[in-house]
């Protein structure tokens, strides 16, 4: 509760019930410990001045945590200031957190992508806050809730922990908790200060006769588990703390993925007695509904003539379908919200529509040769337009960072991707050949096998430490932390495969034909495709709402 008034607005309810079930839990084992509070000069000291204190932890390796999200009121001065609580990506636009984080909020912004509370990473705006049905503040039960996000987080989601993996760790393993909570507390276990940068920790998962022992009846082995170490005397132990409430406790699985054991809780001050987790396991069966194994909830097929065929939750916004092109569209990418796209043409002509913005074209001058993709940059401020020598064009806030155009090429090129932050883009040739630039990684290439068919498409992980390639019969090459989840290779197809698109878990992809048929492998989910229309011209393009 001490989180409230360390950071972001006085706010008092929902943390006085947390800490009413903790105090609660002390007097029924009969510990007397009472917290002292810290003064307005011990929380203006910097990290430089404190121990290393999650509580007693480490700050967190820059990207480990991809799926580790901070909730953030809508509004507030800055992040620092509107961060609350924590939260795990489980699947690409759902987030798993605490009851008590958001039993009274309407909305929330989740804030991804970033290990720091500088303004960085993305934010994602709340479309619905579930809380377990049976959550019960007084006795702190089912403390477990479901954000549902208007957008994808681009990232693989945790594994839940349940019926197939709860046997999976036993008392005494470690598990990992992280979190911008406090990470400074007196040797009451209140808290001093709170961190810029991500914490993280390693703790012993307790039995539930040790939890038993410590919180007497108020820990209920059936909604908690308690994970930590006792530490009365100088509150030494690793913990979790105020503000790292409704943040992720993981085990590792087969593989080294983590799987979601617990949600931060509860406790007695922090770095005293160990802290309690909601038990993910016991809900299985109520996270099922929120469609977790699906990861791609729509997508849009782009056709030559600039039709847009919109399937799943894709919306449309415009196309060129009723406008005579003189020159045929090769290319479609929706904005970083999807609530917008931009289709680009041989010439490099632009088309913008819904909140894709215009940043220039290629569309007056003459080109040695055409257009054959384009890129949008991270934040949709600029775009990125590759002709098929390999020349780039750069608009907007795109940088250019190197081009094709004066290697000899063996095969044209066919495809354009970028890197997550825009510093850098691949180019594929049709025989597979990568070329890499500014910070975009070489992992390998086709370049030296010889392919039945022609690469027709490549797209990166969102990690950007691997790549997909696509071939013309639907053959797919994985390279770096790319995985394969099948293809199209060894079926005989009507029509070639043109277009390759990866659901944002990476988890999965999806395998579009020139006649709008769409083969969806791994978590993709199948929408519905045009295989079955009649089409005046045929699809080129696709992308993932
Ligand atoms: C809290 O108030 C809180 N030491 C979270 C975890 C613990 C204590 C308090 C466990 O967010």
């Amino acid at each position: 509760m001490q989180r409230y008034a360390g950071r972001g607005r006085p706010f008092g309810g929902l943390r006085l019930r947390t800490y009413a079930a903790a105090c609660a839990a002390i007097a029924v084992a009969g510990i007397s410990l009472s917290p002292v509070a810290g003064s307005a000069a011990e929380q203006s000291s910097t990290r430089r001045d404190i121990e290393p204190r999650v509580t007693n932890g480490l700050p967190a390796v820059a990207g480990d945590f991809p799926w580790y999200v901070a909730l953030l009121f809508t509004s507030g001065s800055d992040f620092f200031q509107r961060q609350f609580c924590g939260g795990t990506v489980v699947a690409p636009k759902v987030v798993v957190t605490a009851a008590h984080c958001v039993d009274d909020l309407r909305e929330v912004d989740v804030l991804y992508g970033t290990d720091l509370l500088d303004g960085s990473g993305t934010l994602v705006r709340s479309s619905s806050i579930t809380v377990h049905p049976a959550w019960d503040p007084l006795a702190s039960r089912n403390d477990i809730a479901v954000v549902k996000l208007s957008r994808s987080i681009p990232t693989a989601g945790v594994t839940l922990a349940g019926h197939d993996n709860e046997g999976s760790w036993e008392p005494g393993d470690r598990a990992k908790v992280v979190g911008f909570g406090c990470n400074n507390v007196n040797a009451g276990g209140s808290c001093l200060s709170y961190p810029h940068d991500l914490w993280r920790a390693s703790l012993p998962l307790r039995s539930d006769s040790t939890c038993n022992g410590v919180f007497g009846g108020v820990f209920d082995p059936q909604t908690m588990l308690c994970a930590g170490t006792a530490s009365p005397v100088g509150a030494t132990a690793p913990d979790t703390c105020q503000g790292d409430s409704g943040g992720p406790l993981t085990t590792t699985g087969p593989g080294g993925a983590p799987i979601l054991v617990g949600v931060v809780s509860w406790g007695y001050g922090c770095s005293v007695l160990p802290g309690v987790y909601a038990r993910v396991a016991t809900y299985e069966p109520w996270l099922a509904q929120f469609g977790l194994g699906d990861a791609g909830g729509g997508y849009w097929l782009a056709a030559s003539d600039g039709g847009i065929f919109s399937f799943g939750d894709a919306d449309f916004h415009g196309s060129t379908g009723g406008v005579p092109l003189v020159d045929p569209v090769v290319a479609m990418a929706p904005t970083p919200t999807r609530r917008g796209y931009w289709l680009a043409a041989s010439d490099g002509g632009i088309f913008s529509f819904g909140d894709a913005r215009f940043h220039g074209s290629t569309g007056g001058v003459s080109l040695v040769a055409p257009i054959v993709d384009m890129s949008p940059s991270p934040g949709g401020g600029g775009y990125w337009l590759a002709a098929s020598d390999g020349g780039i064009f750069a608009f907007g806030d795109a940088e250019f960072h190197g081009s094709a155009a004066r290697i000899a090429l063996r095969m044209p090129i066919v495809t354009l991707a970028s890197t997550a932050g825009g510093q850098g883009y691949w180019l594929a040739a049709a025989d597979g050949g990568i070329f890499s630039f500014g910070d975009a990684q070489f992992f390998g290439s086709t370049g030296g096998i010889v392919l039945d068919q022609p690469v027709v498409d490549m797209a990166p992980t969102s990690d950007g430490r691997g790549y997909w390639l696509c071939a013309a019969d639907g053959g797919v090459f994985a390279f770096g932390s790319a995985r394969y989840h099948g293809s199209t290779g060894g079926m005989t197809l009507d029509r070639p495969i043109v277009d390759f698109t990866p659901t944002p878990t990476g988890g999965g992809y999806w395998l579009t034909a020139r006649d709008g048929g769409v083969f969806a492998f791994g978590d993709a989910g199948y929408h519905g495709s045009t295989g079955g229309m009649v089409l005046d011209q045929p699809i080129v393009a696709a992308a993932a709402s």
